[in-house]
């Protein structure tokens, strides 16, 4: 556990409710593939607005309301980017949005949308690369999720925690922690989450949706994925093509917990999934061990990432992910301690 601890600008707070108090309609577009924190900040924004008389309303941008998220409190009233109309808004509130690129057609059928000079924006995130695209920021990379960040708002605002907002909050929290056990969890998180249970948040519900219900589809994945399941040295890999996804009625996002799976294996280094595509393989790679880093390993192969979670892409046929399989069961190898010089 560790994560820097972090104080809320109040100051900036302040400006944000000032800003958003002299809006008629705020309009709150999430990033694409939506996310428990992505949704949940923003509906817990929109409840706490309402107290104070101000409209505010989340809006999608990827076309979809993910299924799981349905038990939030005010998701009905959640716009769907293409779907619904888009309302006339005059301020803009994005919640755990690190860039504006990932406000999926929102911003590309028109960037000027996101142009803080035209319209006044309020940024609240916790990544450490957002942008500060804002009119206001409000970005605490110490915070395990915007959820926690937004908590705190409210506080310095004095608005009353509601059991909608503190189930909303602590959604948000369970979804970025996976229910308080990522490495971004402090005590702080931990208090954050106490104080949302004591103000009638219920996690039921939460690790229910979040974690435990799932589609018959993913089992019918797992169980192939499973199947086929392969090691190169410490690597433990399997391979996903466009076959299995069609023939279990799967999406790509029911396989994404596979690899955090996996990479809890006695034995493995580093592991992987290999999603075949019309080039090759697209590949999404874990670690848990500080000495290896799979961001190191992708950029050998044009890729990218953190040290625990990284990906790259392979072009080519059989011989390539040979090579590749190969090639990172070398480097994730235990590196062996140089021998002592002997002088005798
Ligand atoms: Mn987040």
């Amino acid at each position: 556990m560790s994560g820097s601890p972090w104080r809320l600008d109040a100051a900036a707070a302040a400006d944000a409710l000032r800003l958003l108090s002299a809006a008629s309609l705020v309009i709150m577009p999430t990033h694409q593939n939506v996310d428990a924190d992505g949704l949940s900040s923003p509906l817990a924004m929109m409840h706490a607005l309402r107290q104070r008389g101000i409209r505010a309303i989340p809006l999608v941008t990827d076309r979809v309301v993910p299924a799981n998220l349905h038990f939030l409190p005010g998701i009905e009233e959640v716009l769907v980017y293409g779907r619904d109309k888009l309302p006339d808004y005059d301020a803009m509130c994005l919640i755990d949005c690190a860039d504006r690129k990932r406000l999926d057609g929102f911003y590309g059928d028109d960037p000027g949308r996101l142009d803080s000079s035209v319209v006044p924006i309020v940024n609240i995130d916790h990544h450490v690369t957002n942008g500060l695209f804002g009119t206001v920021n409000i970005v605490e990379p110490g915070a395990a999720s915007a959820s926690e960040v937004v908590t705190d708002i409210l506080a310095s605002w004095g608005t009353e925690l509601t059991r909608e907002i503190a189930q909303c909050l602590l959604a948000g929290i369970y979804g970025d922690t996976l229910g308080l056990r990522t490495e971004s969890t402090t005590s702080r998180t931990m208090r954050t989450a106490a104080d949302l249970v004591d103000a009638g948040a219920d996690p039921t519900p939460v690790v229910d949706a979040l974690f435990r219900l799932k589609p018959r589809s993913s089992v019918c994945l797992w169980e192939k994925a499973l199947q086929n399941v392969r090691w190169s040295g410490s690597l433990i890999y399997t391979e996903l093509t466009p076959d299995v996804f069609g023939s279990c009625g799967a999406s790509p996002i029911e396989a994404e917990g596979l690899v955090n799976f996996l990479v809890g294996t006695e034995g493995s280094r580093v592991a992987a999934i290999l999603y075949t595509n019309d080039d090759g393989w697209r590949v999404s790679m874990r670690s848990m061990l500080p000495d290896v880093d799979v961001a190191a390993i992708a950029a050998e192969f044009g890729g990218g990432g953190h040290p625990r979670a990284a990906g790259c892409s392979i072009e080519g046929g059989e011989p390539e992910r040979e090579h590749f399989v190969n090639r990172v069961a070398e480097l994730a190898a235990e590196s062996v301690p140089a021998p002592t010089e002997s002088t005798a």
